[in-house]
């Protein structure tokens, strides 16, 4: 016998590995072959080549991390979002079948398949959550389970906590613009652009008054006066016949 790999009983011929072979160490190879010698009392021999090929096992289960886990989500997550993502390791060689996995996810204790899982692992949502807004609880059961024959499995349980919503959604209309005096940010500019105004015909006021007293030698008595705000324009009607008008914007 010439390879370290194997031995023979040199009584009962037994064949067997002598190390061990592990084909989940990348680099190692899946067969190999060895000289077998028989000699007799006389010293007579033979040899024979034996063709030694190694099966890969399934040796690993993909597993999770953790084996529980609760996640808490707004019911006013978008569909397509993603709500984490999962990784599951199988130690079995990666190249080969006892080594590659899959994801399923079980909802069937629930009465819609509300999420969904990606070929790598990532969680997102499937349905819309809305109707849940008033507080929900989900539990599924994520599943990693790898194409070994037979395959080996497990599982992770997954919680999905939805708390009673307080968001208001903002609603959408299609009604025209306001109007500039509509709009409650301009309100307080209206009312000082009025003040202002009010303050502007007092002084127009006096001014004409002294006016006409002084220069036109006119007199003109205003018994009384009265203040028109309608729209942008505030107006003050005099009784006689001065109308004096201001304009805003
Ligand atoms: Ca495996």
């Amino acid at each position: 016998m010439f390879d370290a790999k194997v031995s023979v009983d040199t009584n009962t011929g037994q064949f067997s590995l002598s190390v061990d072979y592990d084909l989940d160490v990348p680099g190692t190879s899946a067969s190999f072959n060895c000289t077998l010698t028989v000699t007799d009392s006389a010293g007579h021999s033979d040899t024979a080549v034996v063709g030694v090929f190694i099966e890969y096992k399934n040796e690993f289960a993909p597993t999770f991390s953790l084996s529980s886990i609760s996640i808490t989500l707004q019911s006013h997550e978008l569909i397509g979002a993603i709500v984490t993502n999962f990784t599951a390791q199988d130690y079995d060689l990666s190249t080969q079948d006892d080594g590659k996995f899959y994801y399923t996810l079980d909802q069937s204790s629930n009465t819609k398949e509300y999420f969904g899982i990606m070929s790598n692992g990532s969680l997102y949502i499937k349905e819309d959550l809305t109707p849940l807004y008033s507080g929900k609880t989900l539990s599924m059961t994520l599943t990693a389970k790898d194409f070994g024959n037979p395959s080996k499995q497990s599982s992770l349980a997954i919680t999905i906590q939805i708390p009673i919503s307080t968001t208001t959604l903002a609603s959408v209309s299609t009604d025209k613009s306001l109007k500039f005096e509509e709009d409650n940010k301009n309100a307080v500019l209206v009312s000082l652009v009025g003040l202002a105004s009010v303050a502007l015909l007092c002084t127009l006021f006096v001014l004409i008054t002294r006016n006409c007293h002084h220069k036109m030698k006119k007199q003109v008595t205003f018994s009384s006066f009265n203040f028109l705000f309608n729209s942008n324009v505030l107006s003050c009607r005099f009784q006689g016949s001065y109308i004096v008008k201001a304009r805003y914007s």
